[in-house]
């Protein structure tokens, strides 16, 4: 099961390492076998290398696309050291074992992330290397493949460990890591080139990300997790800088994912606007005059589910709102930005995580969800939909009047980012109360009403800020019975897709109970 390791190719453009990979290797005897750039730099620093092309007999050619393609190379990466036959050929050709291949690849990521024009991204396309890398992960058996600088170190501690040999157990670990290498590679090219395509077959594309953090656990202390990210470089949580707090767990992650992308639905030109987070839904979300207002009437809407809640601004953080902020206990805020003297308020709240953002994710941009099921995944188009005002069909007696019109739209735009069933109820820019997740529609309409009495007794209202509100559901009503509790909670207008087999009924109780309602025409599923 050991394998001794006398032979190594070393081709690697991230030369992160080389050269004490290089002499660790020879000085256990290893005698090293590079491309060019690799060999130039070993040879630099007085290591002893045979350069590739005097084992293939050819030069480097065509910029370097043909250097490592040949049989001496991939003779020696794949022949079987106990089959009679491969050894025979090995030795009427002249191939000699390759017992070691550490490569890693052409900056392909890094070159599209860099905003590489289209040239330069083709020809930053591997293709010797992950051959290579597939062809010695093939004969893990008896080769051993390094293919990320992480890995030197292990290498060199297996070999101390097991005199100068490697393990099976070791060199099936690495041929593991290195096909998830080559399928990540390929994955980021195909995806870049869909992204070049106009007409880009949506059924035939391949997913991978990059290993950004391994998590602490899951959703729960008994899962193991990670955090992959896919290169994207638009604001959001993979691409924000943590400047305190500890480190983000996997619920953080997902939360405040949900936080920034639903505050992003709300461009700084038309005011502030704040988005506070739990378990994925929004418990407040308000626009105001000021940021703090905007804070203040979100966390206004639902304070009991605020506390330790996650925290999104659609502009800068200020000193003002800081200092209200760090009033109670909040796991992260996200925000493009922050001023000074917001900074040194959270820096004596040491376990605050502060995310900061290059501006706000566009809701416009295309995008992928991979949702996974047992068996595969489902992949879908992000929810880019978006309504203006003339999108909507007024199908009731009275139409909104525009303070309530005003209303509806928000509460869309928030409907949107709430797990269906939805139901948002807002009055003059804020939700006063949100029904999420229920199986029932009109359970949402009933706990969103709900949670709207228990918030008037703690504010000390004479009534539930529901009167006098408006509704959004994200889907169509298929009773009355959903928009009869709203009225009843007190609202005067409603936002729906329309659609149901009994939409003459909803809006006949629509126009009975003198409420204004819209049509959207687009529903907006969330799970
Ligand atoms: O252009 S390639 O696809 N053709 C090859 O035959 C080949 N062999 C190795 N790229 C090839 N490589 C890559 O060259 C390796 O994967 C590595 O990233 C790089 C190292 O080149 P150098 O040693 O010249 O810096």
């Amino acid at each position: 099961d050991h394998a001794p390791i006398t032979r190594a190719l070393l081709s690697v453009s991230d030369k992160t390492g080389l050269l004490e990979l290089g002499q660790a290797l020879a000085a256990r005897g290893v005698e090293l076998l590079s491309t060019g750039g690799t060999a130039k730099a070993l040879r630099e620093a007085g290591l002893a290398v045979r350069d590739v092309a005097e084992v293939t007999g050819f030069p480097e050619m065509m910029d370097g696309r043909v250097k490592t393609l040949h049989p001496m190379v991939h003779g020696g990466l794949l022949a079987l050291r106990d089959n009679p036959e491969h050894q025979a050929a090995m030795q009427a050709h002249g191939i000699g074992a390759i017992d070691l291949l550490v490569v890693n690849l052409y900056p392909f990521e890094e070159t599209v992330a860099r905003g590489g024009d289209y040239e330069d991204c083709v020809e930053n396309i591997d293709i010797g290397g992950p051959a290579m890398i597939r062809a010695a992960s093939k004969n893990h058996g008896f080769v051993t493949v390094v293919v990320d600088v992480a890995d030197y170190a292990p290498l060199l501690a297996e070999l101390d460990a097991h005199n100068g040999q490697t393990t099976r157990a070791f060199r099936q670990r690495l041929a593991q890591i290195a096909y998830a290498r080559t399928a990540a590679y390929d994955a980021a090219v195909s995806t870049w080139l869909a992204g070049a395509i106009e007409d880009a077959a949506p059924r035939r594309r391949a997913f991978a990300g990059t290993l950004a953090q391994t998590l602490r656990y899951g959703e729960n202390p008994h899962q193991a997790a990670a955090f992959y990210t896919d290169g994207s470089d638009r604001p959001g949580v993979a691409t924000a800088r943590q400047v305190q707090g500890k480190e983000l767990s996997y619920n953080n992650i997902n939360d405040t994912d949900a936080a920034f992308e639903l505050v992003s639905e709300f461009a700084p030109a038309d005011g502030p606007a704040c988005a506070i987070i739990k378990h994925a839904n929004p418990c407040g979300v308000a626009r105001g005059a000021t940021l703090l207002e905007a804070y203040k009437h979100a966390f206004d809407c639902d304070r009991t589910s605020a506390f330790g809640g996650i925290i999104a601004l659609n502009q800068p953080l200020d000193a003002v709102t800081a200092e209200e902020i760090a009033e109670i206990f909040t796991e992260v805020v996200i925000a493009p930005g922050a001023d000074a003297g917001a900074m040194s308020i959270f820096a004596k709240k040491k376990n605050l995580r502060l995310l900061l953002t290059d501006g706000l994710a566009d809701p416009a941009t295309a995008g992928r969800m991979i949702k996974q099921v047992s068996g595969g995944y489902l992949v879908q188009d992000k929810d880019t939909g978006h309504i203006a005002a003339s999108d909507l069909k007024v199908v009731t007696k009275r139409a909104p009047e525009p303070r309530e019109l005003a209303d509806l739209l928000f509460a869309w735009k928030v409907a949107k980012h709430v797990k269906s069933n939805a139901i948002v109820y807002v009055k003059d820019g804020a939700t006063v109360g949100v029904g999420a997740g229920q199986m029932s529609r009109v359970d949402s309409c009933r706990i969103a009403a709900r949670k709207a009495v228990d918030m008037a007794e703690t504010l000390g209202l004479a009534a539930p800020l529901t009167q006098g509100s408006v509704v959004a559901s994200d889907a169509f009503f298929p009773f009355a019975d959903g928009l009869m509790t709203a009225a009843e909670a007190g609202a005067t207008a409603i936002i729906q897709p329309g659609g149901s087999m009994r939409d003459d009924e909803v809006i006949a109780a629509a126009d009975a109970a003198g409420l204004a309602m819209v049509f959207t025409g687009m529903r907006h599923f969330r799970h």
